[in-house]
């Protein structure tokens, strides 16, 4: 198992964010990082600062992401901190609503900074600091630093320690602690840099962060080549999608797949049953790679969601996972309770790895 890790990644660091109408301390923090790297090396993982310079993040966002978007997350600070915005960060006070709308907007026609805070943006959660978008890039950087390892066939397995997270950022929105999509821009990079003897390698996203990934779902619903699967918390952030009747469309139709779970009771069997059957649709798939989101906001302790798993469990969810076979991704996502957020991470890895020796 290669970590990847940069410590550019703790650039971002929001003082606040608006949760349930209140300002309070930004939850997606540097320190998660920083407890994730202290717990694995205390636990023999080996941990590489070398990303890859040689990868050209912006032809890669660009599969994914908007030029229009890219260029907002470039210049959205220093627009807004000239025309008088708050010097701690792009925060968006109005949204272009469908019903404020007697048309879809013209982003590129849209200049005002506070219009565009809003135009990019879905939610509260996404404040854009100074070097934000420095460290949205070295999120980025380490993640297809993992990949390629995985492509060329270094290694077998790989972990993105990466921040901030991606699979809710879409094409063109921030939101939900996430820029850009890490995992998302992951997949179109290993269909691109694959030796083309293998003709737009199938892959696979499994998600199990407790949130749904409506920006890896968005991405990829019409797309038949990369299949998604989500296991997280029915009717909760970001509360518009994740339903069990998204399958996907067109071409894609059958190759998206929600597992949403009840809020408040689903405790590790319940969530390993469910990861089960959702093994056992990515195995029937036979993608050439794996990417994981992991998220270990499914944690009983997590401040902001509502599931039961426990530090143990995260085990079983490693073993389970490790079954697919396939070289593996993982990328982190969410997970806010300090407390247990290394051990849970490391519990996952080391459950991979047993699980790969034994089989
Ligand atoms: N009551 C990730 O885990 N606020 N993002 C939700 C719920 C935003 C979570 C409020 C949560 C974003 C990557
Ligand atoms: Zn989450």
């Amino acid at each position: 198992m290669k970590v990847l890790y940069s410590k550019e990644c703790l650039l971002h660091d929001p003082p606040f964010e608006i949760l349930s109408g209140e300002k309070v301390p930004y939850f997606e923090k540097p320190k998660r990082l920083t407890i994730i790297e202290g717990e694995l090396k205390s636990n023999g993982f080996g941990i590489s600062e070398e990303v890859d310079w040689d990868i050209d993040l912006r032809q890669h966002i660009l599969r994914v992401h908007s030029v229009e978007y890219l260029d907002y997350l470039e210049t959205a600070y220093e627009l807004w901190v000239r025309e008088g915005g708050n010097k701690i960060a792009v925060i968006p006070e109005t949204f272009p609503h469908v019903n404020l709308l007697p048309a879809p907007p013209e982003s590129a026609h849209i200049t005002n900074p506070f219009a565009r805070a809003g135009l990019f943006c879905f939610d509260l959660s996404c404040p854009i600091t100074k070097e934000t978008h420095k460290a949205t890039l070295a999120s980025l950087r380490v993640t297809l630093t993992a990949a390629k390892s995985l492509v060329v066939g270094a290694v077998n397995s790989a972990f993105a320690l990466c921040r901030p997270p991606g699979h809710h950022a879409m094409p063109s929105l921030c939101g939900g602690y996430c820029f850009l999509n890490n995992v998302a821009i992951a997949a179109r990079f290993i269909q691109n840099i694959s030796p083309s003897a293998i003709e737009r390698p199938k892959v696979a996203i499994l998600d199990i962060d407790y949130h749904h990934g409506n920006g890896s779902q968005a991405t990829f619903y019409d797309d038949p080549s990369v299949l998604y699967v989500s296991l997280h918390g029915e009717n909760d952030y970001p509360y518009f999608t994740g339903s069990a009747s998204e399958q996907g469309s067109g071409k894609g139709k059958g190759y998206n797949v929600n597992f949403p779970l009840p809020r408040g009771i689903t405790g590790d069997n319940e969530y390993c049953d469910t990861l089960q059957g959702a093994v056992a649709i990515v195995r029937n798939f036979e993608p050439s790679f794996l990417l994981i989101s992991l998220g270990v906001d499914t944690h009983i302790d997590d401040p902001i969601s509502d599931f039961k798993v426990t530090t143990s469990g995260y085990l079983r969810i490693g073993g389970i996972i490790a079954s697919i076979d396939r070289p593996t991704l993982f990328v982190m996502e969410g997970g806010y309770a300090l407390e247990s957020i290394g051990k849970n991470v490391c519990n996952v890895l080391q459950g991979f790895k047993l699980q790969v020796e034994h089989q």
